[in-house]
């Protein structure tokens, strides 16, 4: 796959993906939003995928938000195109059967917050700074941020975030449950390949259905979550690597999966 505005690198079941417009922070315009479509389509469908590292080129911002220059000239029914289309991409990551990773190496404003938020797991190097700044610009975040931000933080943070437009850096992110761990800006990408590794070395068809279990689950009331994760937990013994796995458990050795 070739693009304008992404690099995609893959091996050994990960693909690392970097959003790839340095001059301009790597903001999202629409040819970018439509090449994440494109990509995260057929990773969706790659056998070979087992995790995704999402990440931004440069080592400044992941991505410092939707492209406002771009943005500028809307009217009311381009600016509703391009928050669908934001939308979908992000809702294709969320719901991508394999786990995404966002290494965070820098700003992540507006849009570049909300694909974070899309994603599984946030890593964020020190110098990551976080925010929800629209209103700085007479607008309210479009790609899902008043949803995904209230349901990760809260929705007394969410608002406060939204409202003041105030950006926040990597620690206080983690404090909130922005993100999961912050590691030393040079050490992020090495970060995010060790867990995409250790995800990748586990059973694949348990890893894809504790991720659905989640985010599923979430949207019932506990009772219907609690029938859900029953069904998974049952389908987990329909596979050869329940089998390989407790049976390496038993035997004292390491397991080797297959991912069916
Ligand atoms: N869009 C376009 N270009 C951007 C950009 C962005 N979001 N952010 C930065 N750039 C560009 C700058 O214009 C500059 O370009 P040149 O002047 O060099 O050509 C270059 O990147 C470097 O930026 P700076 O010179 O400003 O760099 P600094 O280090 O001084 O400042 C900064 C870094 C991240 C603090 C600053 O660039 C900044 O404040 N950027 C804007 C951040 C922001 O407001 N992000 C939120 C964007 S709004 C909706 C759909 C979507 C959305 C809302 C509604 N609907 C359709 C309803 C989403 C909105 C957003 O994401």
């Amino acid at each position: 796959m070739e693009f304008n505005n992404l690099l995609l690198e893959t091996g050994e079941g990960i693909a690392t993906l970097t959003i790839n417009r340095p001059k301009a922070l790597n903001a999202l315009n629409e040819e970018t939003l439509k090449e994440l479509h494109c990509c995260f389509a057929g990773l969706r469908s790659d056998p070979a995928i087992k995790v995704v590292i999402l990440t931004g080129a440069g080592d400044k911002a992941f991505v410092a938000g939707a492209d406002i220059a771009a943005m500028q000239g809307f009217d009311a029914l381009a600016a509703r195109e391009f928050a669908r289309l934001g939308h979908e991409v992000f809702n294709l990551i969320e719901k991508l059967p394999q786990p995404v990773i966002a290494a965070v190496n820098g700003f992540a404003l507006g849009g570049g917050c909300e694909l974070a938020m899309a994603c599984d797991i946030r890593l964020a190097g020190e110098n990551a700074r976080f925010g929800q700044p629209e209103v700085n610009l007479g607008v309210i975040p479009g790609f899902g941020g008043t949803l995904r931000l209230a349901r990760l933080v809260g929705k007394g943070r969410a608002k406060e975030l939204i409202l003041t437009g105030d950006l926040i850096d990597a620690q206080e992110a983690r404090r909130i449950g922005l993100v999961n761990q912050v590691l030393p800006s040079g050490d992020l990408l090495e970060g995010a390949r060790k867990m995409a590794q250790k995800i990748a070395s586990k059973g694949q068809v348990a890893v894809r259905l504790g991720k659905e279990a989640i985010d599923n689950g979430l949207e019932m009331d506990q009772d219907r979550a609690g029938r859900y994760e029953a069904e998974l937990f049952g389908l987990c013994f329909a596979t050869a690597d329940q089998k390989e796995g407790m049976s390496a458990f038993l035997e004292k050795r390491a397991a080797q999966f297959q991912g069916r």
